[in-house]
C-alpha cells in the first residue's frame, strides 16, 4: 500500500547520504572535526579570553576532549558555566558518537587564562584538543570582537579549587 512513497522517499535520502559522503571525505581522518572556530579580541589588561567552536564526533564511538593547549598561551582549561558564573568542568567535554558539542559565549568555552598579549580582531591562533584516546586534534581559531557575554569573564566569584 505504501510502497511507492516510502521507494521514493528513500531514493531521496540514499541521494542526500551520498552527498553528504562526498563532503566529507575530505576530512575522514579526523574523529573529531572542528567547524567555525572563533577567539574573543582581548587584551591584556582583560586577563583571560576564550575560545569557541563545533566540535563533532565522526566516529561512532564517544569521544571526550580531556585538555586544550596552545602555543599562544601558557594556560588553557575547558570550562563549563553554571548558574552565570564559569568553572573547570568535570571530566572535559564528552561528544557522543556522531554528534556535536557547541562551544559558546554563556556555555562550555576553552578558557584562556593568563594572557600574554593582545589578541586583535583577524588574528590566527591555532589550538590542540587532547581526547581522552590520546589523540590531538589541531585547529586554527580566527579572532573576533565579541562584545555580549563579558559579564561573566569578569566576575569575581570563579572557583579557581584554591583555598579560601
Ligand atoms: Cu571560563
Amino acid at each position: 500500500m505504501h510502497v511507492r512513497p516510502l521507494a521514493l522517499a528513500a531514493s531521496a535520502a540514499a541521494a542526500l547520504l551520498l552527498a553528504g559522503c562526498a563532503t566529507d571525505a575530505a576530512s575522514e581522518d579526523a574523529a573529531l572535526t572542528v567547524t567555525d572556530p572563533w577567539v574573543k579580541t582581548a587584551v591584556p589588561e582583560d586577563m583571560m579570553s576564550a575560545a569557541f567552536g563545533t566540535l563533532t564526533n565522526t566516529t561512532d564511538e564517544d569521544i571526550t576532549v580531556v585538555a586544550a593547549t596552545s602555543d599562544a598561551f601558557p594556560t588553557l582549561e575547558l570550562h563549563e558555566v553554571v548558574d552565570g558564573s564559569m568553572q573547570a568542568i568535570d571530566g572535559g567535554f564528552a561528544i557522543p558518537a556522531g554528534e556535536s558539542l557547541t562551544l559558546e559565549p554563556g556555555g562550555l568555552h576553552l578558557m584562556i587564562m593568563e594572557l600574554p598579549e593582545a589578541i586583535e580582531a583577524g588574528d590566527e591562533v591555532d589550538f590542540t584538543l587532547e581526547l581522552s584516546s590520546g589523540e590531538t586534534v589541531d585547529f586554527t581559531a580566527t579572532a573576533k570582537d565579541f562584545d555580549g557575554g563579558n559579564e561573566e569573564y569578569h566576575g569575581s566569584d570563579m572557583d579557581m579549587g584554591s583555598s579560601e
